[in-house]
């Protein structure tokens, strides 16, 4: 379809900005993996701190470039499935308030003034123009929603017997799950880190992290949503197959909106101030968050092996090997077959980790990144470069840049995400902490703490970040490459949509928000005031103070 210039222009800077900062990201993803395997032996490198590159890496990757994604794909499905533009004025301010905060936020840690990491909950503390940053960057996101909202209202009143397409019951379900969380951050952010940071209050770290966890492992979901509808409604298409249950989507949608917010306390099960039967219930909560994605497992491969099938394929496993995986005008197929092979991972150890006897052994090692580079940089983050390669040259009518190139980007990623959290995970399970620059001790032979049992560990994770260092720099050329190309084509947004195999009839109930909204707030005053009755109980107060840059509590360093 035809769309304004102006949808356009926002869509390609929504795309543009976060892309341009991911140098720097996946840069500092490089040199962590050369601390950790102890080739760096210092507190920083280019005069850039070991927690700053963290920080850096840990923020750009994972909150703007995902939040920015977010955004733009947003108004892709709603113009596309709608058939209506969003308000352009609305529009703008979103897009000028998401990047005034990422400047300031970049400013901080660039400065080196806000290398609280990608959590920044107490007692890491940043200036308060991070905050502001990270506060600015939020409300900027929420803006889209509202304007959804009506575009969604309008179209529902003209097409009341219609199923809600797909993708619009996904983005409106995940921006309500992102609205839902980030009002705790934004509590956490302008009531107590702000005055905080600012020297003019004390803060209660339970409540902190509590709050930012109430957020933190939504957040997760806010990540996977997008790259769920191109699942569900793009997948089946550019495999040459059909979407195998469409009904099956809308449970899996509606299941994230119940379960994404109330599991959060499975981050604080080693806070000793949050009680047992939250822990258990936020636990067994988990769980269930697990299912819509075990729906998506089984509904995504039969469309596979439809796929498949209708390709000619024989046997019970024959589908697998009829697959598009190197064709270069469906290349979308390969970003999206090498996120779910790599989710496959990523979803079974996050049930390892949801386990509370099992998450006392891999809590804060090594392990964590194993998981989630298999889950964030897996399914997530390849479906966001390969759907910014697709959207931004559609739109422009420009071929892609190096086309054969760009088919096996995501199959390298890959296999360097699969060695790098291998690496990772073994570590994890012999000790190995995470967040720490081991070059300074346990891998330096120099010290007294050095660990030569994470030498092959750390290699090894060494290996695959290079790995996915090139890759990542390629997706950078083909995507920047694209960009300066002369337009060949009329420019239009053009989304691939399968058909569904079983095309169930309308269920009422899975084309209402009201019933799943109501039972989405229940579960979660359930699951949250307690846990936020314990945190407010029990403050910490009396616990040792750190300052960022020293292991030692201030007490005794006074
Ligand atoms: Fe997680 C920590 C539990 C999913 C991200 N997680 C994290 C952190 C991050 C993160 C960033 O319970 C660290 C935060 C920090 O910095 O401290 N996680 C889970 C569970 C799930 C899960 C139960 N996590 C995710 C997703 C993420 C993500 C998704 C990002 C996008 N996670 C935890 C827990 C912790 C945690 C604890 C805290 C641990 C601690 O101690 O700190 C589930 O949602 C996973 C369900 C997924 C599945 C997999 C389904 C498989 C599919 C692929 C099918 C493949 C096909 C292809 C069809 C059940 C859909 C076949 C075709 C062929 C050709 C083979």
């Amino acid at each position: 379809m035809q769309v304004s210039k102006s949808l356009k222009r926002l869509i390609y800077w929504e795309l543009g900005i976060p892309i341009s900062l991911l140098v720097i990201g996946i840069y500092h993803g490089l040199i962590q993996t050369v601390y950790r395997a102890g080739l760096l032996q210092d507190v920083s490198f280019l005069k850039i701190n070991y927690y700053q590159g963290l920080t850096l890496h840990g923020v750009i990757n994972a909150v703007v470039l995902t939040t920015f994604f977010a955004v733009a794909f947003g108004h892709a499905t709603m113009t596309y499935f709608l058939k209506r533009e969003p308000n352009k004025k609305l529009s703008w301010i979103s897009f000028a308030l998401m990047t005034t905060g990422t400047v300031l936020a970049a400013w901080a840690m660039l400065a080196g003034k806000a290398s609280a990491l990608y959590t920044f909950y107490p007692p890491l503390k940043g200036h308060p123009l991070f905050y502001l940053g990270a506060a600015l960057l939020i409300v900027g996101s929420w803006i889209p929603l509202y304007d959804w909202a009506k575009m969604y209202i309008a179209w529902k009143k003209e097409n009341r017997d219609t199923k809600t397409p797909l993708a619009v019951l996904g983005t409106l379900i995940n921006f309500i799950i992102w609205f839902v969380c980030t009002l705790a951050v934004a509590y956490e952010v302008l009531v107590l880190l702000l005055p905080w940071s600012m020297g003019l209050a004390d803060v209660n770290v339970t409540l902190a992290r509590t709050l930012f966890w109430f957020f933190g492992h939504a957040l997760v979901y806010f990540w996977l949503l997008p790259a769920y509808i191109m699942f569900y409604v793009m997948l089946p298409k550019v495999a040459g197959g059909k979407l195998y249950s469409d009904l099956a989507g809308r449970v899996a949608l509606f299941l994230f909106l119940l379960f994404s917010v109330p599991v959060g306390v499975h981050h604080q099960f080693s806070d000793p101030g949050i009680r047992q039967g939250v822990k258990f219930f936020h636990g067994m909560l988990t769980y269930a968050v697990a299912i819509p994605s075990f729906i998506t497992a089984f509904t995504l491969a039969a469309s596979l092996e439809y796929a498949g099938r209708t390709r000619g394929s024989k046997g019970w496993f024959g589908w697998m090997f009829k697959l598009p995986y190197l064709d270069k005008s469906r290349y979308l197929f390969a970003y999206f077959i090498s996120g779910l092979i790599l989710f496959i991972f990523g979803g079974l150890t996050g049930i390892v980790n949801a386990s509370y006897s099992l998450n006392n052994v891999v809590h804060n090692t090594a392990w964590l990144p194993g998981h989630f580079h298999m889950t964030v940089a897996g399914p997530v983050f390849l479906a966001i470069i390969g759907m910014s390669t697709y959207l931004y040259s559609t739109m422009s009518g420009k071929k892609v840049f190096l086309p054969k190139i760009n088919v096996i980007i995501p199959y390298l990623w890959m296999i360097g995400v699969l060695i790098f959290s291998t690496g990772l995970m073994w570590g994890g399970l012999i000790g190995e902490p995470r967040r720490t620059n081991m070059g300074l001790t346990y891998l330096n032979s120099k010290s007294n703490l050095f660990h030569p049992e994470w030498i092959p560990t750390t290699t090894l994770a060494l290996l695959g970040g290079i790995i996915m260092f090139i890759a990542g720099m390629m997706f950078i050329v083909v995507f920047f490459g694209t960009m300066v190309r002369k337009k060949t084509a009329e420019g239009l947004l053009d989304l691939p949509v399968s058909e569904a195999y079983h095309d169930e009839k309308r269920i009422a109930i899975f084309d209402r928000f009201k019933p799943w909204l109501v039972a989405m707030a229940v579960i979660i005053v359930i699951a949250y005031v307690p846990a936020i009755m314990d945190a407010n109980k029990n403050n910490g107060q009396s616990a040792p103070r750190f300052a960022p840059e020293n292991p030692i509590p201030e007490t005794l360093t006074k």
